[in-house]
């Protein structure tokens, strides 16, 4: 229990699907753990389970002596949570998903009322929280020594990666791995709506091709980093982007000829396309980062 335990202490304030996956986490790995949830039902279930649970935050905070970890829906729930509440040496640890910038002024805000901070963004679903084989983790910037600090309590749910002490760092690693995420589901949108129709295809099958195309795809994020340190984007050219724009073609015609609406391809197609005729063929992709930055 409690007094027995030599595991640090956890504070968890956030018992939503995720926090309740985090706290049984810490609870299997024998941490000590007092729990806070807006709704106080949520946390009397994990008193059972052997969490201590506070009646407010400031309840929680007061008697915290390890990390307390935020797991609220948003920002703007953290600061409604920690209004008013003394955070003089407390070591907060907000895996609340946020924006780089909202996840810096976060970092500030708690450094001036004497606390420290750690900003994480969580690459993982509640299910996969405390089974590392799923290969989950959470991404951490901000306070390197806490994190140090704190390494065994981090690790025990999920894996943790620490990506830098610009407190924004972690939120821009995650929204950056979403939004290729988003890129890529689109994609197998379009790819499902093209085969759709086709009455005698083994969809199970096409599902495996997919999965494994999309594999064999992904190292090119190598090949982009490379070109984009170096500035040299023709530089380990595989496919030059002179063909790859050419061969659009081929896409928006089977587009058609399938009823598929092209339109979540076509902007990205548009910038090839641009690339190109700025006489860049013979380059990578790498050039198209430039022109959607406006560069
Ligand atoms: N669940 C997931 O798959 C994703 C995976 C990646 C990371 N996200 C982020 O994790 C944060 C928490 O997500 P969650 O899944 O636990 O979310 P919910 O189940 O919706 O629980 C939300 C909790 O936040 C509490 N809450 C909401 N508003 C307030 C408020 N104004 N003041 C205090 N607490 C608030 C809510 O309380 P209650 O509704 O039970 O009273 C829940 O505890 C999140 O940032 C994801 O983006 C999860």
């Amino acid at each position: 229990d409690d007094h027995t335990s030599s595991k640090t202490p956890v504070t968890l304030l956030g018992l939503g699907d995720m926090g309740t996956a985090l706290a049984r986490a810490w609870l299997a790995a024998g941490h000590p753990l007092t729990v806070w949830n807006r709704t106080p039902a949520k946390a009397e279930r994990l008193a059972a389970e052997g969490a201590r649970v506070a009646a407010t935050p400031a309840e929680a905070l007061a008697s915290a002596t390890g990390p307390v970890v935020l797991c609220l829906l948003d920002d703007a729930s953290v600061g409604k949570t920690l209004d008013g509440i003394d955070l003089t040496g407390k070591d907060l640890i907000d895996l609340t998903t946020n924006t780089p910038a909202r996840s810096r002024l976060r970092a500030a805000w708690a450094e001036e009322r004497g606390a420290r901070f750690l900003d994480g963004g969580i690459m993982a679903v509640p299910p996969m929280i405390g089974r590392p084989e799923t290969g989950g983790y959470v991404f951490y910037s901000g306070d390197r020594a806490l994190f140090e600090r704190h390494r065994e309590v981090l690790e025990a749910p999920t894996g943790a990666k620490f990506v830098g002490e610009d407190a924004g760092h972690a939120a821009l690693h995650d929204i950056a791995l979403l939004s290729a995420m988003t890129g890529m589901f689109a994609g197998v949108t379009h790819a499902f709506a093209l085969v759709r129709p086709e009455k005698d295809l083994d969809r199970a099958g096409f599902a495996a091709l997919l999965a494994e195309w999309l594999g064999a795809m992904a190292g090119m994020t190598h090949e982009m980093a490379a070109q984009l340190e170096s500035g040299d984007y023709t530089e380990g050219v595989t496919s030059n982007l002179a063909m790859m724009s050419a061969g659009n073609d081929a896409l928006l015609a089977t587009a058609e000829g399938q009823s598929v609406d092209p339109r979540l391809l076509t902007p990205f197609m548009e910038l090839m396309r641009r690339r190109v005729a700025q006489g860049h063929g013979d380059e990578g992709l790498a050039g198209t980062v430039d022109l959607l930055r406006g560069e």
